[in-house]
């Protein structure tokens, strides 16, 4: 699966996180990016830290070409809400777990969003789920891409097949 999507290396996808800190979770979801041959890039934006590049990765990213962003962070989790404040692009929030509270505050701080600004948020330290449901986003507008996704949910359809055909062997 490493085909490219376009010819084009133009990212599709953007990865943002609050922190460097951050892509020991959010490298799962460049991962299943590259996986699925989705060219995208991968930004440190943080809310509290950098406003103002916040503000501007938000605004400008549809402009560049950017489809879809998934945005991770961890503690005051405010990074994926701003960014979908900012764009009319969808936004997955991946909720990084930190040492303390085990990523609950993470998770509270993305999902709990007002009606009318939606983000899409994957389970704690669910990157690699964020990255996949990018790729079936981006896979609904091409048929190639979308056909990666569908041979990947039958492999995986496959695999628990087998484990239980060895189960009942056993
Ligand atoms: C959040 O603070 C970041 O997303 C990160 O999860 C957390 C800690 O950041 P560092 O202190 O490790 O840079 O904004």
């Amino acid at each position: 699966m490493t085909r490219p999507l376009h010819s084009s290396d133009a990212p599709l996808v953007g990865v943002v996180m609050g922190s460097d800190s951050d892509w020991r979770v959010m490298s799962d979801a460049s991962q299943a990016l590259t996986d699925f041959g989705v060219p995208h890039e991968v930004e440190v934006v943080s809310a509290h830290r950098t406003p103002d590049r916040l503000v501007q990765y938000g605004r400008e990213a549809r402009a560049r070409g950017i489809r879809v962003i998934i945005a991770g962070a961890g503690g005051a989790a405010h990074l994926p809400g701003m960014l979908a404040s900012l764009t009319a692009l969808p936004v997955i929030g991946v909720p990084v777990p930190l040492a303390t509270l085990d990523g609950m505050d993470s998770l509270l701080s993305i999902v709990q969003m007002p009606a009318g600004i939606p983000v899409a948020t994957v389970s704690i330290g669910g990157a690699k789920n964020a990255g996949i449901l990018a790729a079936r986003i981006l896979g609904t507008a091409d048929a190639a891409l979308g056909d990666r996704v569908e041979e990947y949910a039958r492999a995986l359809e496959a695999q628990v097949e087998e484990k239980n055909r060895r189960l009942k062997e056993s």
